[in-house]
């Protein structure tokens, strides 16, 4: 039972199980528009249920229906930016949410899996470890970061208190051409693809100077598998290991599109021009937060020896493709 299956991770960990002959049953909300967009291809083989964990009737009624031998909670508000402005409505869903499915768990005796999405995000400002793992202090910087932290020391609790087989995934960044189109990475991607088409002239962007361990979807999820097939559960840090500013983010998106550039000016004033004089990347106050997490990186050594998992793209065939979906789309859009 997945949910959050109609986003990024969702769409791949669907994929996963069904692979594995899993009978995958999937949440998603009733919104004004359809939001199955990336499990399309996979819908007839998916059951789809109604729902929201906002609402512990409806958890409660959908576990109880359907019994799931494991439960991935991959839904929140998963943007940290949106974060700061609705701070009570993501605590609701991205803390709260987790709760009411633990609750249902321990209540109904269920003999079920539990993997909550945790967060690299909670780690936040004042690291105390390079790189970060499993004992690292968190120190969250966002209201996202804070409700990630509740569902993690939630689901330990009820781990300890019911015995229940629950994991924390503390996953790094990752990316993948379904990934959110606000979301960094994703939006260098489509802006750079529109300009090397001649679509847009001008990508505008927050802090370039922020570090992120970026890594690919289809990667993490099975990590987050591997954690409810072990005897015992355990929380595990999914990363890379390898670091990257969201500058360096740009010049690799631009190398693979081949655009010659130069970068001149410093802080908000920082700009990237092409061969011909074109400012192609720009700053704009409105995409810095707050609070900032500066720098993230991750050490996977746990999950590399206890789940035998280790990252399988690197950031250069991450942003391949990227690129080759998002060029390839937007000129079939035409
Ligand atoms: P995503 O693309 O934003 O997907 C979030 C999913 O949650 C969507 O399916 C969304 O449904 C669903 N959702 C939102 N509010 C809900 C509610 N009230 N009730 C039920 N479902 C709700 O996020 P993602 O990148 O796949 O990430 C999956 C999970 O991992 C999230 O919890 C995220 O916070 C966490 N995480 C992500 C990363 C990363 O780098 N991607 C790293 C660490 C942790 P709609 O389609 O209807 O909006
Ligand atoms: O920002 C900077 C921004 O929004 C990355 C979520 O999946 O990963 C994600 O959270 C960095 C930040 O991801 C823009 O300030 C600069 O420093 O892509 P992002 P995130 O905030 O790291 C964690 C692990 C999660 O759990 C979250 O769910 O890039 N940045 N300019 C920008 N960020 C955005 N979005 N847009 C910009 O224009």
């Amino acid at each position: 039972l997945i949910f959050g299956i109609t986003g990024q991770d969702g769409s791949y960990l669907a994929e996963l199980l069904l692979k594995r002959a899993y009978n995958v049953v999937g949440v998603t909300r009733r919104v004004s528009v359809d939001t199955t967009k990336r499990i399309s291809h996979i819908l007839p083989k998916i059951k789809i249920v109604e729902g929201d964990i906002t609402d512990a009737f409806n958890v409660n009624k959908i576990i109880e229906d359907h019994q799931p031998d494991e439960i991935y909670n991959l839904a929140a508000q998963s943007h940290v930016g949106v974060s700061f402005d609705v701070p009570e409505y993501t605590a609701d869903v991205a803390g709260l949410g987790t709760l009411r499915l633990l609750e249902v768990i321990r209540d109904s005796n269920l003999d079920c899996k539990f993997y909550q999405a945790g967060s690299s995000e909670m780690f936040g400002g004042k690291i105390d470890t390079i790189p970060q793992n499993e004992n690292t202090k968190f120190t969250p910087r966002s209201p996202y970061g804070v409700a990630k932290l509740y569902s993690h020391w939630i689901t330990v609790n009820y781990r300890e208190a019911y015995n229940l087989f629950a994991c924390n995934g503390i996953l790094f960044n990752h990316e993948s051409p379904v990934r959110g189109e606000t979301f960094v990475t994703r939006k260098i991607v489509i802006g750079l693809c529109k300009i090397k088409l001649k679509k847009q002239k001008t990508l505008f962007l927050g802090n370039l100077n922020a570090k992120r361990d970026w890594g690919h979807a289809r990667d993490y999820v099975e990590a987050m598998w591997k954690m409810l097939q072990k005897k015992t559960p355990s929380d595990y840090v999914i990363s890379t290991g390898k670091q990257y500013t969201v500058k360096q983010f740009v010049n690799l998106v631009l190398k693979e599109l081949d655009i010659e550039h130069r970068w001149k000016g410093k802080g908000i004033n920082e700009k990237c021009f092409d061969q011909n004089g074109n400012c192609i990347v720009a700053c704009d106050k409105e995409y810095f937060r707050p609070l900032e997490v500066d720098t993230l990186l991750g050490s996977s050594k746990k999950a590399k020896k206890e789940l035998n998992w280790k990252p399988k793209t690197s950031i250069n065939n991450l942003v391949k493709e990227m690129v080759n979906f998002d060029l390839k789309k937007l000129i079939n859009d035409k």
